[in-house]
Parts: C-alpha cells; structure tokens; sequence
C-alpha cells in the first residue's frame, strides 16, 4: 500500500507566512507531510514550476436563499459549490436565514436538507438573526452555538430583516456573553429608504438611482453606530461588504483605539463602480448590490486598506439573481425601478482568480497578503483553523495548483453557476487554478470539473480565539451582572 494517496511534487507553496518548495503528501484527506522526494502517492500531480496555495474559503455567500422580498437565488448547492470550486474556492461559508417569525432551528435544519445532497465542497453556516425574541436569544441561539454555528449576520437595513438599535445592542450583548462573531451590515435604514422615496418620487427609477438612494454617509454613519455599539458592549464584530473610503476611515480609527472591529470587503468594490449601473436600458441593474459600487476614485482605497490589515478578508457576497427573469430576476424592477431589484452580484468563481490577478500580479498585494485574506484569516475568524486555510501538516488538504501565466478573459460562458450573466464579462486576467484540490481529491482539473454532488462535508465550527473580549465593557459597567467590572 502506497504511503500517500496523493502527492503533489515540486510546487511551490505559498502561505500567509512562507513561501518554499516541497512535496505535499496527503491521506485520508489530510496532509501528512510536507518534504523533498517524498514516497510515491497513490495518484500524482506534478507541480514543478506552479504555486500552491490553500484552497479559499469564501466567507460570505448567499446560497439557495431567498432575499427579503422571498425572491429565490439562482443557484442551489451544487452549482453555487461547482462554481466556486471552479475557481479555486475549497470552503464556503453560507447563511441560514431567519425570517420574522421562524424558529431557527427549523431554518437550520432546512438548510441542512439544501445543501446535505448537493454541496460540492464544505461548508458551514452563518445564522442571519432577524427575529431576536426571547426564546431565539434566551435558547435557541445559544444551543446553536455550541453546535458549532458560531456567528451570524444582522442587519441595520431591508424592511423585513433589519433591527434596531436596542435589538442589536441585546444581540451583541449575547454574542459577548457566549464568544459568538457577529458580522454586521451597515447602512442607516431610515435615509435609505427617505432618499429612494424622494428619488422614485420624482421619476428616478433607474438603477444608476440605487446608487444615490445609498451614499457612502449612509454606510459611514451605520458603521460608526455599529463599532459605538460594539465598544459599549465590549465585543468584537465585523462589518461585512466595506464598500468605500467612509466606512473605511471609521473602521481605521476604531482599530487605532484598539477596538477589535474586523472587516470584510468585496471584489465588486475592486472591480465595479457606480459608473456600472448607468448603462443603457436596465443593464445596470446587473451591478447593483448593497451597499453599491462607488466612484472609480474609491477603489484604490479599498485595495489600500486590504494591503493594509484595515480590510482583514475578501468574500463575494455571492448573491445571485440571473437578469433576464422578469419575476425572479434582475428584471423585476424594469417597471417600477430600482428599488424592486433583488441586491446582490455572483462572484464565487472568480474572486481567487481576479485577485490573484489584479492584487499579486499587478503588485498590489504581495502573495501572502493573497492567502491570508482569502484563506487563513477567514479560517481563524470563523473557527475554522487549524483543519482549514493554511498548507500544514494535519490540516485538510485543500489546495490550488495555480497556472500563473494562464489568460483568460472572464465570460459568462466559461463559467458555472447558474447565472446568465456576469458582471465581470470582459475583464482579462492572468492566473487560474489548474487544479483545486479538496480533501485531497481534485475537483477541477485542467479545465473539467470533478467533483461530485454530496461530497462537501458540513463543518461545525469553534468559537475563534480572535473573538475574545477584551474584558472591559465601557466605563467598566457590565450590562449582564448589573455591576461594575472595571
Ligand atoms: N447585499 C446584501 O446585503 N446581501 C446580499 C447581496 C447584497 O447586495
Ligand atoms: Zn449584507
Ligand atoms: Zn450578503
């Protein structure tokens, strides 16, 4: 019996840290060594003159979920899974959504039953909380924590899932007391919805208007309410989708007061901007997320703060609405404007590709830089270190065999969700995977996909030690006990 079932040779492999050349040696899924002339492996894969990565993990995706509105996503677990793992992706880490109403293990167990059949590579869950009653935050929420769903998402917009001031404070007052992560969506709600009342009022329908319906002091605003919040609780949190300079200059200024506020940004404020959405007919409506994308001027700030540590991660928000669906798709607002388009763009694909490109190749960020936040520090956030996100011995092995000087102009044809457009259709980049590897067994391989429905594992996950308080509530009251800690 071979020692390895698999064993790549020669590459070179690249970590948040590191950069060498080694044979890595897998078994059971694992990687079991990391060394030069290694014994043979049951199947090979030369690797001289390529570079290795871990596979990414996409930290925030949208997948077989409806939006507020009820309106379904486009792709289920397979497709959304197949494509990521197209593109280099080996983990993603989706949402089980509540609505008002619901209970949220029934909205886990439903998702369970989505993705269990389906997944191409593993997964785990978000919760998104949009219901905190007392039996949510007082039993179930608790209870689901210690299975292993350790963070959610709340909102400060969107009718049917935002909460208010009180209700978050309440929930990052729970998340403290058990080391949960919570990740924050940060827009002012009532502006929003003030400015797009004023703007279809006066005619404005176009999506070039969802833009103007949510500037950037809507974002700053919410993000500075959320860190005022989180310093008042003592608690860390991170704002999801930093669209811009604004939430950027307030993220940086609580991190320099030693508030641990992380933050996550999105290839679509890389690579899109405002100017996107004012495109003839309603072909705008394809670039429209939220928050939007700004001005072109904006986007250097965002790769400033990746290379920076001020943006810790990058995740698509893959949320995928195909166009041409006059009742479940982008479409759906033609008649009465922006605000009747689902928000969201695809992106799992070609989020490692495009900032393997743009960020490594064009010197931007340096490759470390490129693992770290698209694999190791979602890993250590989200709980899923050690098993995930780096190239070490005992970790899964999910991995990239990269083809760095491989061009490919981005189509929606060369891709495989289940979308029928891209907003990405044009842009040449240089570098894709040639292999994506996940517990060992290649899913994509010199341009085919592998990889079977079913075989991604679901993945509880730890409380992460980068969540830890840091043991001051505000003023040294504590809101739990009733008593001064400090
Ligand atoms: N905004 C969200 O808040 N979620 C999904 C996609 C989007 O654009
Ligand atoms: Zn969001
Ligand atoms: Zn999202």
């Amino acid at each position: 019996m071979a020692a390895f079932d698999v064993v790549i040779r020669g590459g070179q492999v690249a970590t948040a840290a590191d950069l060498f050349t080694a044979d890595i040696g897998i078994k059971d899924g694992r990687i079991t060594a990391l060394g030069h002339e290694l014994a043979k492996g049951d199947e090979e894969h030369d690797a001289r003159g390529k570079l290795i990565t871990p596979g990414g993990i996409d930290a925030h995706c949208h997948i077989d979920q409806k939006s507020s509105f009820g309106v379904p996503g486009a792709d289920d677990f397979f497709t959304g899974t197949r494509s990521a793992a197209c593109g280099g992706t080996t983990t993603v880490l989706s949402f089980a959504a509540q609505h008002k109403g619901m209970s949220l293990r029934q909205v886990v167990k439903d998702y369970h039953a989505l993705a269990t059949p389906k997944a191409v590579i593993d997964y785990g869950f978000h919760l998104i909380i949009s219901d905190p009653t007392e039996q949510v935050l007082g039993q179930e929420l608790p209870a689901l924590i210690k299975d292993g769903y350790t963070s959610f998402k709340i909102y400060m917009t969107y009718d049917l899932l935002k909460l208010n001031d009180r209700e978050i404070l309440e929930v990052f007052s729970l998340a403290r007391r058990e080391g949960a992560f919570v990740m924050v969506h940060a827009e002012n709600h009532d502006t929003i919805a003030w400015l797009s009342q004023k703007l279809l009022d006066a005619g404005h329908k176009a999506p070039k208007f969802h833009e103007v319906s949510r500037p950037q002091p809507v974002e700053r605003e919410a993000t500075h309410r959320a860190i005022t919040f989180a310093e008042l609780i003592d608690v860390p949190i991170l704002i999801v989708h930093v669209s811009g300079r604004e939430a950027i200059d307030q993220i940086r200024w609580a991190q320099s007061r030693g508030l641990k506020i992380f933050a996550e940004t999105c290839p679509q404020y890389l690579f899109l901007s405002a100017e996107d959405l004012d495109q003839p007919g309603f072909e705008g409506a394809k670039c429209m997320c939220s928050p939007p994308p700004r001005d072109k001027a904006n986007q250097p700030y965002v790769w400033r703060g990746l290379e920076t540590d001020v943006l810790n991660i990058i995740s698509s928000d893959h949320a995928p609405y195909r166009y041409s669906d006059a009742e479940n798709g982008k479409l759906r607002g033609a008649q009465d404007g922006f605000k009747k388009v689902p928000n969201g763009v695809p992106g799992l694909e070609v989020r490692m590709p495009l900032l393997f490109s743009e960020g490594v190749g064009k010197g931007r960020i340096d490759i470390h830089r490129f693992v770290a936040i698209t694999a190791t520090t979602p890993a250590k956030l989200y709980g899923l270190a050690p098993r995930k996100g780096s190239v070490a011995v005992g970790a899964d092995a999910d991995l990239v065999i990269w083809d760095t000087d491989k061009q490919v102009t981005i189509s929606q044809d060369l891709l495989h969700d289940a979308m029928d457009y891209t907003p990405y259709q044009g842009i040449t980049v240089t570098g894709w995977p040639a292999v994506t590897l996940s517990r060992g067994e290649a899913v994509w391989r010199d341009g085919k996909f592998l990889g079977k429905p079913g075989r991604g594992k679901f993945l509880p996950r730890a409380l992460s030690p980068m969540v830890k308080p840091r043991g001051q509530f505000w003023s040294g009251f504590d809101p739990n006990s009733g008593r001064y800690t400090g």
